[in-house]
């Protein structure tokens, strides 16, 4: 028999480690936070069946007491194994009061239990779908509960909906964002916009790309496509210089170089970028596909002083996109455009707020990731669990 330990990020990521090696029959046996997250222990339908049998013909330790340490008490770590144990212990009440609370609400609610389960298997993080389910007025039914929720989430996202305000006005952009989220094949896609609108005498490009080789020659292509120059720079003072050059043009694009979130870099861009001599709009791309903990990092670090919004790219490669929209949400991030294909300048859509909650409520998650069941769920939603993040607050709720 055999107790298996899992470590994840949220309940919602470890339970998913769980089902992933274990399948979702596994049993949960114990589940506690750690520095690193939410550790659950979690063991085979199958040996479960067998600790129990076990435990009915002999008195041998179950399976919780059997994974505990003994107890060598007079001892300093004799000590340090008692509070472990204490610990242990509270942990382990927490969540039986947990689930005796959450067992509780859905007897008394069961409408708002129903929108749990919908919106986790949307995809939509623990956070939100507790806060959502929680505020839904009284008297909905589940079709009334979740059409309302669908409602409160398109108003409180914020759209690019006239696209003159960048075509028509002009300035300078720049795409920012991690590697390989597509923010060259975007600004391809914008450029191409901007020479339908305005010719391509107007437009400049410019690509912080220089030192990677032969990086700048997709940019460059793109512009001998449209007509448009296409200047390399390679730091501030390069920068400068070509923007002073570009003063009279209507609109100047920048495509910079792809980093990891986690690099020190996206500083050091941060502030070429807010150094220029003239404003620059930060535009984040952002995969769509990404988990809501990856792009919450990736908004972090790209955040700076302010960005003026994002582009959702990849969209028709991710199997739900609430996760995405969530991160927009929460961010306060006003949405820009869509990427939805490699194809420039085509895929490249304006985004209506009440369209895509429609599609982020259309698409349910895989069965083994986001569907709960009752046990598992009131690990989930623990307010334990659930991380408490003034970042839900934000959100406007009639
Ligand atoms: N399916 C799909 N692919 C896309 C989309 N946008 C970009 N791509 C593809 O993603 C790959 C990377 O795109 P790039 O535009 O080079 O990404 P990048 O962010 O400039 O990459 P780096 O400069 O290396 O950081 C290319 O194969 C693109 O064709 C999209 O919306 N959907
Ligand atoms: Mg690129």
């Amino acid at each position: 028999m055999k107790i298996h330990r899992f470590i994840g990020l949220s309940a919602h990521d470890a339970l998913g480690h769980v089902r992933e090696a274990l399948g979702p029959d596994a049993m949960i046996l114990s589940s506690r936070s750690v520095p690193e997250g939410l550790e659950v222990q979690a063991c085979c339908e199958g040996d479960f069946a067998a600790i129990i049998e076990q435990d009915a013909v002999a008195d041998v330790p179950s399976a919780a007491t059997a994974a505990l340490p003994v107890l060598k008490a007079g001892t300093p770590a004799g000590m340090q194994d008692l509070i472990s144990e204490i610990r242990t212990m509270r942990d382990s009440f927490e969540d039986q009061l947990a689930e005796l609370a959450w067992t509780a609400q859905q007897q008394r609610h069961p409408v708002r239990a129903g929108m749990l389960k919908e919106l986790l298997a949307m995809g939509f993080s623990p956070r939100l779908s507790r806060y959502l389910s929680d505020k839904t007025p009284e008297q909905h039914e589940l079709k009334d509960g979740l059409a309302w929720a669908q409602a409160t989430l398109a108003g409180n996202l914020q759209v690019l909906s006239d696209e003159d305000e960048l075509l028509a006005k002009g300035g300078v952009y720049a795409l920012v964002g991690p590697t390989g989220v597509g923010k060259t094949t975007t600004t391809a896609k914008l450029a191409a916009r901007c020479v339908m609108r305005h010719g391509p005498s107007k437009l400049a490009l410019i690509t912080t790309d220089a030192y990677r080789i032969g990086a700048h020659e997709q940019l460059r292509i793109y512009g001998r496509i449209l007509g448009v120059m296409v200047h390399a720079v390679k730091d501030e003072v390069d920068l400068r210089i070509a923007l002073d050059e570009l003063k009279g043009k209507h609109t100047v694009l920048i495509d910079t170089v792809g980093m990891s979130q986690r690099d020190q870099m996206v500083a050091e861009q941060i502030g070429m970028l807010a150094g220029a001599p003239v404003p620059v709009k930060r535009l984040l791309c952002l995969n769509s596909s990404s988990t809501i903990e990856t792009l919450n990092e990736v908004v972090k670090a790209y955040r700076g002083s302010g960005l003026a919004g994002c582009v959702l790219t990849k969209l028709d490669e991710a199997v739900t996109i609430s996760g995405a929209l969530e991160v927009v949400l929460y961010q306060k991030l006003r949405l820009y455009y869509l990427g939805t294909g490699q194809r420039v300048p085509e895929d490249l859509q304006l985004p209506v707020a009440t369209e895509l909650m429609t599609q982020a409520f259309q698409i349910r998650a895989t069965p083994s990731t986001s569907r709960y069941r009752d046990d598992e769920l009131a690990i989930v939603v623990s307010p334990k669990h659930v991380r408490q993040d003034p970042g839900v607050r934000v959100l406007n709720v009639a």
